[in-house]
């Protein structure tokens, strides 16, 4: 008994001196002293042999030892998660985790810039169809019924008809979305239309069966070449910068009369020839023109009354300008190496 007695008491202060610095080691103590094999259980187990009028005092002193046992594992327990959170779970100096967030398209970071420019100068943009009839992309914008554009070559047919007017496609260009303005509005109009459109070109890194374009229409009285190259010098200086140059050379389109193309300095090697503009220092941005009278007519506009111009340009070659893209493709593969350079919202 009195052996006994001794014991609790070295294990008592065995107990007070305990640490625990890892969870391991706090359920080793917790084994030691409290599991089903563990000390406390051990002297318990002693207490048959003690003598009956002294069970009482001694079930005490177990007790009360137990509890020396049950407080210690509690408190290392809480020492120890406290030291834990600090360290890692809730430690708010941390930086925090990073979300993958996902990129602009770069065709549609260049339209987005493209339309604002435009929007700046008093254009609203319009939108339509992408499957069209033969009226709205071809007839109305004077393209005569065996114009070489016409053609199964380069147009993708959705419905054929044996009367080529009832024909049914895919729009060639936005000018159908310009006719569909047209058609419900009454001048001053003055409108962009951006939107896909399809050709049936065989794909390479030059050509693709479908691109993107930005077109633009402002008809008024008085509306002038002038006005035209000027606002298209506007666009350009905001798009490339002050110092891009520009150069117009006299074009045809059936829809236009008189029409020009006009030619940037080129922005990969600043005019000095590259592979880009074939070694000239220019490249070819987009085509325009002051509206054929006989598309004015189409609508009822009155030609002796109004003028307007046009332009269509391709937002790939913009964005091929912007940042050097040197093949087509690219635009439509979804490659996340290619995507995920373009960072800006
Ligand atoms: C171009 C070039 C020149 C154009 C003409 C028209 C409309 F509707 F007024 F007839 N819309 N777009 C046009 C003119 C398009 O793209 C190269």
């Amino acid at each position: 008994m009195e052996q006994l007695l001794q014991q609790i008491e070295s294990l008592k202060a065995e107990i007070a001196a305990s640490v625990a610095s890892s969870q391991e080691e706090l359920e080793q103590f917790r084994i030691k002293y409290l599991g089903t094999k563990g000390l406390v259980k051990q002297i318990m187990g002693e207490m048959k042999n003690v003598p009956v009028e002294s069970k009482k005092e001694f079930g005490q002193i177990l007790n009360a030892f137990k509890q020396v046992a049950e407080d210690k594992l509690a408190q290392l327990q809480e020492a120890l998660g406290e030291t834990e959170s600090v360290d890692t779970k809730q430690d708010y100096t941390l930086p925090g985790d990073t979300i993958a967030v996902g990129t602009r398209h770069p065709l549609n970071l260049v339209r987005n810039q493209m339309v604002s420019i435009f929007k700046r100068l008093g254009f609203a943009v319009a939108e339509g169809p992408e499957i069209e009839d033969d009226w709205h992309n071809f007839g109305a914008m004077n393209l005569p019924a065996d114009h070489p554009a016409r053609d199964m070559q380069d147009t993708f047919y959705v419905q054929e008809a044996t009367d080529a007017s009832a024909a049914w496609l895919l729009r060639t260009h936005t000018s159908s979305v310009q006719a569909r303005v047209m058609e419900t509005q009454k001048p001053p109009i003055r409108v962009i239309c951006p939107g896909r459109v399809y050709r049936n070109e065989t794909i390479s890194a030059r050509a693709h069966c479908f691109f993107h374009q930005v077109e633009g229409l402002y008809i008024d009285e008085n509306v002038s070449f002038a006005d035209l190259k000027q606002t298209l010098y506007f666009f350009v200086q905001e798009m490339f910068g002050k110092e891009v140059k520009v150069r117009f050379r006299p074009s045809y389109f059936p829809f236009t009369e008189p029409s020009a193309e006009m030619d940037i300095s080129c922005q990969i090697c600043a005019g000095k020839g590259c592979n880009i503009c074939k070694h000239t220092g220019w490249v070819e941005i987009l085509g325009s023109g002051m509206v054929h009278p006989k598309v004015l007519e189409n609508f009822g506009i009155d030609p002796e009354k109004y003028t307007g111009f046009a332009f269509g340009m391709g937002v790939e070659r913009i964005a091929q300008l912007k940042y050097q893209v040197n093949d087509l493709r690219l635009y439509s593969q979804n490659d996340l190496r290619f995507l995920q350079q373009f960072k800006s919202v």
